[in-house]
């Protein structure tokens, strides 16, 4: 009798190498469970149209997909970040993940409420996902709800990044500012100049671990790949001075391999930050509106003109700022409307909208009279 099962429980790849990618026991059971450990286990570091630069520790190489890939309707197509079994030079399967961050897709939108209509991964089986913000003119709390809100929707964890702290004398305000709106995440003031915040990001790396950037253009996240890196391997591009936006100098989404361990992946920068599906991730990034709201009188209070709604209330008081109030409705209608998408026909949807926008105007010019 032979005992070949130590061996054969390593056949699709050395634990030790894949671990340095992001591997972790979470996707060793998956495989386990799965009973189907042929061929590699290799992670998806780049996605270039229907070819896939995959890595296993080793070596880096391309691979085309299987044909039952290419024709899976069910959403097992392989994006940046997945695990997957490989045989030679062929992607056979998509080893199931643990997470994947989505977006609605820029330039998809289809009607004129401007959901957009396609979805579009950013990366799969990530830990963190760091939300670089300048804190140049690029600095927006408002847009920073609308990325928390993005985070949470897929079930991730965010860490704010203020890069360019070295612009200001005392940057604490801005951490501050960001605090208020973003209950219990962290925020860590960087700057490529002098290097602060860079231990405390790098905590977020290391064997086992995967972080995504996601941002404007401009905001500075090649620069803070190349920070934590300690070595320039992205290219960086200066910010326009007339309109103070970056030049979309990223282009391709890329798992960068951490000299600290696990993998660091840079994005091109955000145009619009679409959503596709309501994860329901409001309820985390307004967890300040949504306490309120369990103490308005009416259970279903929209929290715009009710009788005894406690958002109103703390927004009068000043407690919630009137700005953070808007942007939360103007979600929230983004939200229904993706969630409504499922069970109505858009034709129906739009007349309803074209109704209640009338009515809206109707109150308004009473209220001019
Ligand atoms: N002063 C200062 N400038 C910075 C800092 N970080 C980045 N920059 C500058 O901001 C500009 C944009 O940086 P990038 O790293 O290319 O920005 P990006 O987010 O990768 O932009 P895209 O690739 O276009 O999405 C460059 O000119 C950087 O030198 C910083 O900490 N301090
Ligand atoms: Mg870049
Ligand atoms: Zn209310």
């Amino acid at each position: 009798m032979t005992h070949h099962t130590k061996q054969q429980a390593n056949t699709y790849g050395d634990p030790t190498l894949l671990r340095r990618l992001g591997w972790s026991d979470y996707f060793e059971h998956q495989l386990a469970a799965a009973n189907s450990a042929q061929g590699h286990a290799a992670r998806v570091v780049s996605v270039q149209r229907n070819l896939f630069l995959v890595a296993d520790g080793r070596k880096e190489w391309l691979c085309s997909p299987a044909g039952r890939l290419l024709h899976s309707q069910n959403g097992d197509y392989p994006v940046t970040g997945d695990w997957v079994s490989v045989d030679d030079t062929v992607v056979t399967g998509v080893i199931p993940r643990r997470n994947i961050l989505t977006r609605g897709e820029a330039g998809s939108r289809g009607n004129r409420t401007g959901t957009a209509t396609r979805e579009q991964p950013i990366a799969a089986n990530l830990d963190t996902v760091f939300i670089v913000c300048g804190l140049d003119r690029d600095f927006n709390v408002r847009r920073l709800e609308r990325y928390l809100t993005l985070v949470y929707n897929c079930g991730l964890s965010p860490v704010v990044v203020l890069t360019k702290a070295d612009l200001h004398e005392d940057p604490e305000p801005f951490r501050t500012e960001v605090e208020d709106i973003a209950f219990g995440v962290t925020v860590v003031l960087v700057s490529a100049l002098d290097g602060r915040g860079g231990s405390e990001l790098a905590l977020y790396l290391g064997d086992g671990r995967t972080i995504a950037m996601i941002g404007s253009s401009g905001a500075g996240k090649s620069t803070l790949a190349n920070m934590l890196y300690g070595n320039d391997i992205q290219a960086t591009g200066a910010v326009s001075s007339s309109v103070g936006k970056g030049r979309h100098t990223t282009t391709v989404r890329e798992l960068i391999r951490m000299p600290q361990g696990g993998m660091l992946m840079d994005n091109p920068g955000i145009r619009e930050i679409a959503f596709y599906g309501d994860g329901q991730g409001m309820e985390t990034a307004f967890a300040d509106i949504a306490e309120l709201a369990k103490r308005c009188r009416f259970a279903d209070c929209s929290h715009q003109h009710e009788p005894g709604c406690a958002v109103l209330c703390a927004v009068k008081a000043g407690e919630i700022r009137y700005e953070r109030w808007e942007s939360y409705l103007k979600m929230r209608r983004e939200m229904q409307y993706l969630s409504e998408r499922r069970t109505k026909s858009t034709a129906r949807i739009e007349k309803e909208r074209r109704q209640g926008i009338a009515r809206l105007r109707r109150r308004i010019n009473e209220k001019n009279k």
